[in-house]
This record gives C-alpha cells, structure tokens and sequence, in this order.
C-alpha cells in the first residue's frame, strides 16, 4: 500500500485507513481507490477487526477525484475506466465504517465519507460538492446521498453552486454524526468505534444492512441515473475548460456547449 495507510489493530478490533497523498490533499486517483477497496476486503474478511475508522489529515479528509487525471478523458475514457466497481466494493463492505473528518471533504471526498456509515467531524471541516465549478457533476453517489442526508434544497444549494458548508453547517443538517475540537475527531471516532465493537458483530452487521436497506433499492436507481449524467459532462467542451482552469489555476469560462 502506497497511498494509504493500514493500521490493523489501532485499537483493540477497531482498525484504521488513513489517505496518504498529503501533497495532493489526498485527492482520491484510480490507484488510491483501488488500495482503500482492497484493504477494506481484507479487513471485512479478518475477524480480528470488528469496526474500520478511515481518515485523512487535519487540512483535509480528501479534496476530490483526481481533477489531473481526468481533465483530458472523454465520455468512453471514463465509462471504459470504470472506476465504479471500486466504489461499489467499498459500499459493500459488512463492517460499519466511520469517517473522521478534518479539513477539506470535496467532491468524491465528501461522497467517501457519506458512503461511510457515520461521519465524526473536527471543527474545520468543510464539506462541499464544488464539481459545478468545474463543468461537471457528482459522480460518486453525491446527488443521491446528500439529497437523502440534508434534504432537496440544501442539496440543491451545494451542488448547483459548489459551495462549502461548515462541519457546523453539515451537522444542523445530519450530515455528521458529531463535531468536535480539531485534538478530538480521531479519539471521539475511536470511542464510537470501541463502543460497537463490544456489540455482537452478527447484530452489528444485521443492523447495518438492515439500515442501508431503507433506501438502496432506489439508490441503485438513482445512482445509475446519477452515472450516466456525470458521463454525459466529459461530452461537453465545459467539462475540458472547467478542469482546465483549475489545473492552470484561472476561473473558467464555460460556454454551455
Ligand atoms: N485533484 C487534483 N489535485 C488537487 C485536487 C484535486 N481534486 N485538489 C487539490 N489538488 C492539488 C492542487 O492542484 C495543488 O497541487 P499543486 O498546484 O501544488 O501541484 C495541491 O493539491 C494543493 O492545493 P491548493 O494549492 O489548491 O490548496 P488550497 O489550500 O489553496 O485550496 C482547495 C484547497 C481544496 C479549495 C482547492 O485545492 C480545490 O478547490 N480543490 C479542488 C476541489 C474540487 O473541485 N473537488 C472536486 C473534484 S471532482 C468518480 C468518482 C468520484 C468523482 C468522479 C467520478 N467515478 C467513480 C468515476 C468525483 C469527482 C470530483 O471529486
């Protein structure tokens, strides 16, 4: 593992994963994602470990998908790397998993903490999905998970402007479980982590699963949707300009073809 890092027994059951592109604000790229679901796998199957805390650092959980990376990729390009199975592996891993976040939660950094179980946040955290900003939309469940945890108009709000919210903000809304001083997120996610594992695992992961339940039928539908959608921007000129832009660091000029 390159860009993460495991930590099987950080405490007793309870494991670690922490995003290790700290130059890059662990912008989440294909081989970061395929580490995250391969060590997820490997933990869900050792029955050692009983509750799974991810993190990043303190100035950011994670800042998006890699916008370097796929500034150049067309509609096909995208569709051919099929990036998805790997997001849909993690979704299925048995284990609850908490997010503690800190820092930036952008975009699929944001969408990789909702699709964690619980989310525990410092008190500089900013959630946002921002991929208006650059001519495309949230391609990772963020229009399907963040209209369910905050509601039509919020969601509305964040993603059609890009603007960030507060952990602050993001808890009003049950977007977070909990916010806490920047010296707590780790030790308060542990304590909820240590505080499941004592549980029976079997009720655990009965729960869990019972839980998502509630509304994966139409997740699996609104996703699909969600999909073809985000595709559809990397057929745009926009798309080009908008990653463009952020990678030459000048504001965009979307022409709307
Ligand atoms: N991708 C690539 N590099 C990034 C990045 C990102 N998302 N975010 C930051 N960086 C890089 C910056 O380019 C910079 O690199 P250098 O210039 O030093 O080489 C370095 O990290 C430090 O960033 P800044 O200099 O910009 O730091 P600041 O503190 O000034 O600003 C910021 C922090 C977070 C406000 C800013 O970096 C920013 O706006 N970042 C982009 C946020 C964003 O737009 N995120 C959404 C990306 S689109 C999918 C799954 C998921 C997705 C799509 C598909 N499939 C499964 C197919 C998700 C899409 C997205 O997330």
């Amino acid at each position: 593992m390159e860009l993460i890092k495991v930590t099987e027994q950080h405490e007793p059951q309870v494991a670690l994963i922490e995003l290790n592109r700290p130059k890059e604000l662990n912008a989440l790229n294909p081989q970061l994602m395929q580490e995250m679901r391969d060590a997820l796998m490997d933990l869900d199957k050792n029955e050692n470990v009983r509750v799974i805390v991810i993190t990043g650092n303190e100035k950011a959980f994670a800042a998006g998908a890699d916008i370097k990376q796929m500034s150049d990729k067309s509609a096909i390009d995208m569709l051919l790397l099929d990036q998805f199975s790997t997001w849909d592996q993690i979704r299925k891993t048995k284990k609850p998993i908490i997010a503690a976040v800190s820092g930036f939660a952008l975009g699929g950094g944001c969408e990789l903490a909702m699709t964690c179980d619980m989310i525990i946040a410092s008190e500089t955290a900013k959630f946002g999905q921002p991929e208006i900003k650059i001519g495309v939309i949230p391609g990772a469940g963020g229009t399907q998970r963040l209209t369910k945890a905050v509601g039509k108009a919020k969601a509305m709000e964040l993603i059609l402007t890009g603007r960030f919210i507060s952990a602050e903000e993001a808890h009003f809304y049950g977007l977070v479980n909990k916010v806490v001083p920047i010296e707590m997120y780790l030790k308060e996610a542990f304590q909820m982590a240590k505080e499941i594992a004592q549980m029976s695992p079997i009720a655990v992961q009965l729960g869990k699963e019972a839980i998502n339940r509630s509304f994966e039928t139409q997740l699996d539908e609104g996703l699909a949707f969600e999909r073809k959608n985000f595709y559809m921007t990397f057929a745009s000129e926009d798309q080009k300009e908008g990653m463009k832009a952020f990678i030459e660091k000048r504001a965009p000029v979307f022409k709307g073809k």
